[in-house]
């Protein structure tokens, strides 16, 4: 498959990257629709920060943060909510999102499971040891690749058992979710092997600190690494790339698929 680019759009005050940018309705909604004419294909509408350390919002601050941003993108391409709680997940299905992106794979809230099935929405489950207040603290795996892999065959198969069908389903390995810079760079390395899993893979390195750990940058100078790490996913058969910088990754993701192509 032609892989996808996710826009993000985070409506928070302490996103890791671009934390009060766009905490203004208004402002969320013209990034969006500029990540549209930038070539996304979903954005990726998030109230709560996940970064280490964030602290946890309330289920109506959350609501009242993208409820808006949802209901004036959902027109313009299919619209993901970035959240683990059902409340927001389904405030935000109301608005036009289609999909729900849950970093802590039902672990969180399980009544999502349910509602995306009542809805017929799709589902991204993605892996996170710990939670984010912690999970930068010692991460520990037998071995990553293996460990993920087990994690999210178990959480699909739950949710198939709450009645998500299938084929919804998208899996995504938490780039930096509980992790050393090295369980990062060999879940990249290997990330053929989650292929087995049979669903499609989202990846999301984008201005992540695993790039300046490697290189020292700051956060805003990142892309350069945002894109190697996403190229190296797509060889290894990423199909969705949850994004920062759209553009730049659209004309990646088109040069990578043309050298794949042949080979
Ligand atoms: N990364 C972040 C948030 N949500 N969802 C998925 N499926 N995969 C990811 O890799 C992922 C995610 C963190 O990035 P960002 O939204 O920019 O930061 P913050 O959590 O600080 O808002």
């Amino acid at each position: 498959m032609q892989p996808k680019i996710m826009g993000v759009v985070n409506v928070t005050p302490d996103s890791f990257s671009d934390g009060g940018l766009y905490l203004d309705a208004e402002a969320a909604i013209a990034h969006g629709k500029e990540l549209v004419r930038d070539g996304a294909d979903i954005l990726d509408v998030g109230g709560e920060s996940t970064r280490p350390g964030a602290e946890e919002v309330s289920a109506e601050e959350e609501r009242g943060r993208v409820e808006p941003v949802v209901a004036g993108l959902a027109g313009t391409a299919t619209v993901s909510i970035d959240t683990s709680k059902a409340s927001v997940a389904e405030a935000a299905l109301d608005a036009g999102a289609t999909i729900v992106n849950d970093v802590t794979a039902l672990r969180g809230d399980p009544k999502i499971a349910a509602l995306c099935a009542e809805r017929g929405a799709g589902l991204v489950l993605m892996h996170m040891q710990g939670d984010p207040r912690t999970m930068q603290v010692d991460p520990i795996y037998e071995d990553a690749v293996d460990d993920v892999r087990a994690f999210l065959a178990e959480r699909l198969e739950a949710a198939v058992a709450a009645g998500v069908e299938e084929e919804r389903i998208w899996l995504d390995p938490g780039i930096g979710f509980g992790k050393t810079v090295d369980h990062n760079l060999e879940l990249l390395r290997r990330l053929g092997e989650l292929r087995e899993l049979g669903r499609p893979l989202v990846v999301g390195t984008s201005r992540k600190s695993f790039i300046g750990k490697i290189d020292g940058s700051p956060v805003g100078e990142r892309i350069g690494g945002s894109i190697a790490s996403s190229v190296i996913a797509l060889a290894e058969g990423a199909d969705i790339l949850r994004v920062h910088d759209v553009a730049e990754a659209v004309q990646a993701a088109k040069l990578a698929t043309a050298i794949l192509a042949d080979g």
